[in-house]
């Protein structure tokens, strides 16, 4: 029998950020488990995973640029009434580090549509692919004082050998169940029933 939650979430959680820093690499990481090298351009996707916390079952869906970030902003209908925002920089890179500032504040322009309150949303910094230890332009004092400064978690991680991944979004999954708790955020009415606990097979995944 699949355990039933009493307390359940749908959230929307979006990945921002330059392209190249890794977005999608970690979403593959934590839904698959997986890392690949070459990598074609990303192919705007959702994927879904659930979050168990006691009672509450936080289900992720994890939404993904099509790469659109290379070429021109990003719609706002991408940021619409995203309940956590993962901005992700490269720690090799400082021209995506100086990115981050201008997504904390595209999150806020667009999070809610015109003429209606602001929608709460939490938001993590994550740096990225910090396994090229000899590439590294950015250190952690430097990244964690800019997360402090726009009162954001700082998330150290790395797509390809999976660390700190999991964890990251363990922490978004925590965050929004608190914003629920909080009343901010409310529970989903319907009692859903299809609890997933691994991640959904990939014909399940829905891409658009
Ligand atoms: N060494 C290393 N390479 C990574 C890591 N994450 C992503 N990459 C590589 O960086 C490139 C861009 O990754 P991708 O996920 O497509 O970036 P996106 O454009 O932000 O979605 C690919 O070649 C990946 O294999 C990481 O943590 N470490
Ligand atoms: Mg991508």
């Amino acid at each position: 029998m699949e355990p039933k939650f009493s307390k359940n979430k749908t959230s929307k959680v979006i990945m921002l950020g330059s392209t190249s820093v890794g977005k999608t690499s970690i979403i593959d990481r934590f839904i698959w488990n997986k890392f690949t090298e070459i990598r074609e351009a990303t192919i705007g996707c959702f994927n879904m995973k659930n979050v168990n916390f006691g009672s509450a079952c936080i289900q992720l869906q994890l939404w993904d640029t099509a790469g659109q970030e290379r070429f021109a902003s990003l719609a706002p209908m991408y940021y619409r009434r995203a309940d956590y925002a993962f901005i992700v920089f490269d720690l090799t890179n400082r021209e995506s580090f100086e990115r981050v500032q201008y997504y904390h504040h595209e999150i806020y322009a667009n999070i809610s549509p015109k003429n209606e309150p602001i929608h709460p949303v939490k938001i993590g910094i994550i740096g990225n692919k910090n396994d090229l230890i000899s590439e590294r332009k950015i250190q952690f004092e430097e990244a964690k004082n800019l997360a402090d400064e726009i009162n954001c978690p700082y998330f150290e991680t790395s797509a390809k050998t999976g660390e700190n991944i999991k964890e990251a979004f363990i922490e978004a999954a925590k965050a929004i169940l608190l914003l629920c708790e909080n009343h901010e955020l409310k529970f989903d009415e319907e009692k859903n029933e299809q609890i997933i606990l691994t991640p959904k097979k990939k014909q399940d995944t829905i891409c658009c």
